[in-house]
């Protein structure tokens, strides 16, 4: 039976669950407060020793960090495939997911603590400026699709990377360029599949 130590609005939680959705996968969800530091007991700290959420357990194997744990997702429950047969195309994914994982949600983050101020406390012009870099990140995804209907082709972990902030960007007060036409129908198509509903967001 697979656990996944887990939290419902972390994005990196969001990312294993569609994987895990994607494969059909039954898992059994537990819920770590990190409000109330429950990722830094010495149990947890056994498990992950960066003291965050995901943790997924697959029998005797522990395995943190999402991109990992999807990497192990792939690898053990291979169909159906989330990622290219090709080395090219493998090596795609990873930068995607790279640039998702340390730039795009990263900033994400930044525009939602922001966000989650009083008014009267929020820094418009550093709101704006999360804000534009988010957009700008959307413009470099528009020039990777060339008419592919995913970022590498077929759906992969790079999408499922980019899934939990894509479907929040109003929340997020950031409008999709009406240019960003490719990503708009990209965004909608990510919608309609039935493991990104899971995350009812
Ligand atoms: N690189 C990690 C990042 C995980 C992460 O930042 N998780 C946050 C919640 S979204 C966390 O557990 N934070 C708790 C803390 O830092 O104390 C991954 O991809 O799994």
């Amino acid at each position: 039976m697979i656990k996944l130590y887990d939290h419902p609005d972390c994005p990196f939680c969001q990312k294993v669950r569609v994987v895990l959705a994607e494969k059909e996968l039954e898992f059994e969800r537990v819920h770590v407060d990190l409000r109330a530091g429950e990722q830094r007991t010495p149990e947890f700290l056994k498990m992950n020793p960066y003291g965050k959420v995901p943790v997924l357990v697959d029998d005797d194997l522990v395995v943190y960090d999402s991109t990992i744990i999807n990497e192990y997702l792939e690898d053990e429950y291979p169909a159906p495939s989330l990622m290219p047969e090709d080395s090219a195309g493998r090596a795609r994914v990873r930068m995607l997911e790279d640039y998702c994982d340390n730039s795009f949600l990263p900033v994400a983050g930044l525009v939602l603590a922001e966000l989650a101020k009083p008014e009267a406390e929020r820094d418009a012009e550093r709101l704006q400026r999360y804000q534009a870099e988010i957009g700008r990140g959307l413009a470099r995804l528009e020039t990777l699709f060339e008419g592919k209907e995913f970022l590498v082709g077929e759906f992969s972990l790079a999408d499922v990377a980019f899934v939990p902030r894509l479907l929040i960007l109003p929340q997020m007060g950031v409008e999709i360029d009406p240019r960003l036409r490719q990503v708009a129908a990209w965004i909608e198509r990510l919608r309609e599949r039935p493991s990104v509903q899971t995350l009812g967001l």
